[in-house]
């Protein structure tokens, strides 16, 4: 019956979230809050009374709630949600610091950036969380995505300043969003298609993203508090009382099938321009037509990046020959390329490695082109090229200190 999910077997996608991830921004720019228990909430924050170090929730006086708390507030019994004033009563000497998004976003950008360098078919799915299609990198195979995705949490801290994240592996979306959050924080599950029952049916079926707290109610009185349970209700008494779609998709989760893609929200990955010649060019006779013909299409390429407002990181060049054969060859110049020049200058190193011939074939060409690839938003550029810089200057301890942006 559940054979539907057989024609996307094989797939593995990841989920990854990060840990306590305001909270342990915080920690990032300030290694001092290491090892305490720590709370975000607000905007504006408290002040530390005389002799302290930081505010903390004592102080606190309002009807605000708690974005987040890290892993040793958790222990206290802090969690997101959680009105303060109530956390203030909880842990009274926990440290609570006002949330700064634009730190935030800072840092998410940065792991982002940092796990699509590794596996670029990544899906945003907020601040601190993306879907990974693995599939390609791995074959399928999930020990191979085990060690991808070990890479993945280890590129994450590295480019974080040293945060860390939980991991889910398997065959959908669904089921690694439900193992991500299985071993928090650092933690890296993995639910292969044969243990969907053994690992995911014990658990709650609010476990499963979707199954809201009224749908919860309505199933406890049901007598279903678990995804086993739920598995083993009638299909058609789900769309009965959840409606059609409801009931049908609460149905297939709680038997492990899902079949929606992960979805890349990215811009084209690349640009490029070409020109094919009325007549075929020798590579040295025919040299400064040739090298007006590559300002040329550098010119276009450089315009087309500048309204898509993108920076590439990677230049390409492909050459026809006269027999039709056709290659091509890249460089990335360490820097981010978008004007003309740079353009020229990276497409001739290209041509530098290009084996063309005195004579024959290859020493005629029909078709020139330049392609800008691994395109990026300046924003982002500015933000790789700052933690570069500082990575190279310091050290990456100091990394996020220096890209501090609190008042
Ligand atoms: P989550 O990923 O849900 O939580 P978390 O990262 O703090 O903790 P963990 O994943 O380890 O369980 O949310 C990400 C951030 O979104 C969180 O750090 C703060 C913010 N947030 C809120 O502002 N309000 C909320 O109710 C929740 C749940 C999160
Ligand atoms: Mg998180
Ligand atoms: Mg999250």
């Amino acid at each position: 019956m559940f054979s539907v999910g057989a024609f996307l077997a094989g797939r593995i996608i990841a989920h990854l979230d990060m840990d306590a991830f305001y909270a342990n921004a915080e920690l990032v720019r300030n290694p001092a809050l290491k090892g305490l228990p720590v709370a975000v909430g607000g905007r504006r924050g408290v002040q530390p009374l005389p002799g302290q170090q930081f505010p903390t929730l004592a102080q606190y006086q309002g009807r605000g709630v708690l974005t987040t708390a890290n892993y040793e507030a958790r222990a206290l019994g802090l969690h997101s949600a959680m009105p303060t004033m109530k956390a203030a009563k909880l842990a009274p000497n926990a440290i609570l610091l006002p949330a700064d998004f634009e730190w935030y976003k800072t840092l998410s950008r940065q792991f982002k950036a940092a796990v699509g360098e590794l596996a670029p078919n990544v899906e945003d799915r907020g601040i601190d969380e993306i879907y990974i299609d693995l599939t390609e990198e791995t074959d399928g195979d999930f020990e191979a995505a085990i060690d991808l995705a070990r890479r993945m949490k280890a590129a994450v801290t590295h480019a974080t300043g040293g945060m860390t994240c939980s991991v889910g592996l398997s065959e959908n979306k669904l089921t690694s969003k439900i193992a991500s959050d299985l071993q928090k924080p650092n933690g890296l599950s993995v639910v292969r298609p044969a243990q969907f029952q053994e690992i995911i049916w014990p658990l709650r079926v609010g476990k499963i993203n979707g199954v809201g707290p009224k749908a919860q109610e309505k199933l406890k009185l049901m007598g279903v508090q678990t995804i086993a349970e739920l598995a083993a209700q009638p299909v058609d008494l789900l769309r009965e009382r959840f409606g059609e779609s409801y009931g049908l998709w609460m149905h297939e989760s709680a038997h492990g099938i899902d079949r929606r893609e992960v979805t890349l929200y990215s811009e084209p990955k690349s640009i490029s321009r070409e020109t094919t010649f009325e007549h075929d060019m020798h590579v040295r006779r025919h040299r400064d037509n040739l090298t007006q013909v590559l300002l040329q299409l550098a010119d276009k390429l450089s315009q087309d990046l500048a309204r898509k407002q993108r920076l590439a990181k990677t230049i390409g060049v492909k050459v026809r020959f006269s027999d039709f054969k056709s290659l091509t060859r890249d460089t990335t110049p360490g820097e981010f390329v978008a004007n003309a020049d740079e353009i020229v200058q990276a497409a001739r190193a290209c041509l530098k490695k290009v084996a063309f011939d005195e004579k024959g074939v290859h020493s005629t060409i029909r078709l020139l082109g330049i392609k800008a690839s691994h395109l990026i938003t300046p924003a982002d550029a500015a933000i790789e090229q700052a933690a570069r810089e500082t990575r190279n200057a310091k050290g990456q301890a100091q990394l996020f200190l220096d890209l501090e942006d609190a008042p």
